[in-house]
């Protein structure tokens, strides 16, 4: 397997098996050298938590990414996730710009909202900012609510496929190649992922637990960018994140005191598998 080294760029959330604490070992296991950025350190995430610390890094990048370019360090990939604010958005775009290989791809996950809502602390500058993102992405992986509002397109819970290709083929219109809409369901029993390549859609589908989980877009977004760097084909690398994310929620229900995070970390061998084989 080659070796690469990827810069993954989102928060620090404690508490709450999300962000980097899922990233970073998840790249690891895939046998990728994974540098950070954290974004923002929170004492947890802010999807149920209350009373939270926020501590936005956007003023230190600069002199981190300064430091970096003195140190002629350069990165085979950029990931992105959740981002602490709108104008850090204009820093990860010249990282992107300045600090990849030549054909150093970037993938992004603008993590900002679901079930229809931004998560606390975001604001249409968020949504704004993180499509000028979207414009500089190989891969962009949103939920439907993310892709909702980056799209301008309406959100709604009950659609059909048409709906949905309606949707992919506005928010494409924001540059990205290759799109991921996760959570995409058309019947009660199953959801999956549509995997949408330069105006080629395929539909991946897989059981459905009628339960949600916080930290399963991380965990996805992560396994893709893993199996994807590691030579998987694009469609590959998106049902390997969708294998390992269902049992990642596998592992987690009937633990009803477990409701902030999903337990990836049992499904990492699982995960190594799925690549080995
Ligand atoms: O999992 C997405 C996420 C990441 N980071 C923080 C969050 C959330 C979702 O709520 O609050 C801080």
């Amino acid at each position: 397997m080659p070796y690469k080294r990827v810069l993954t760029i989102q928060d620090i959330s404690c508490v709450g098996q999300c962000s980097l604490t899922v990233a970073l070992p998840v790249l690891s296991a895939c046998g990728l050298e994974t540098c950070i950025l954290p974004s923002a350190v929170l004492s947890t995430h802010t999807g149920g938590f209350t009373g939270f610390t926020f501590r936005d890094l956007t003023d230190d990048i600069p002199a981190i990414q300064r430091h970096w370019q003195k140190e002629k360090i350069l990165f085979d990939a950029v990931y992105t996730g959740y981002l602490g604010s709108a104008r850090q958005i204009a820093y990860v775009l010249d990282i992107i710009r300045t600090m990849l290989v030549p054909g150093g791809r970037t993938i992004v996950d603008p993590a900002m909202a679901d079930n229809g809502r931004l998560y606390t602390g975001f604001d249409s500058a968020h949504v704004d900012a993180m499509r000028q993102l979207c414009a500089a992405a190989d891969v962009l992986l949103p939920n439907l609510t993310e892709a909702c509002l980056l799209s301008g397109y309406p959100y709604r819970e009950q659609y059909d496929e048409a709906y949905i290709d309606a949707l992919l083929e506005k928010l494409s219109s924001l540059g990205t190649q290759r799109i991921i809409l996760t959570g995409v369901s058309f019947c009660p029993e199953e959801t999956g992922v549509v995997v949408w390549e330069n105006g080629q859609k395929a539909y991946y589908r897989h059981r459905r637990i009628p339960r949600g989980f916080h930290g399963t877009g991380d965990a996805y977004a992560s396994a893709f960018t893993g199996a994807w760097l590691q030579g998987r084909d694009f469609y590959n690398a998106a049902k390997i994140a969708a294998d390992f994310t269902v049992r990642c929620i596998d592992n987690t229900l009937g633990d009803d005191s477990h409701w902030y995070g999903v337990k990836f970390e049992t499904a990492l061998p699982d995960l190594i598998h799925m690549l080995d084989t």
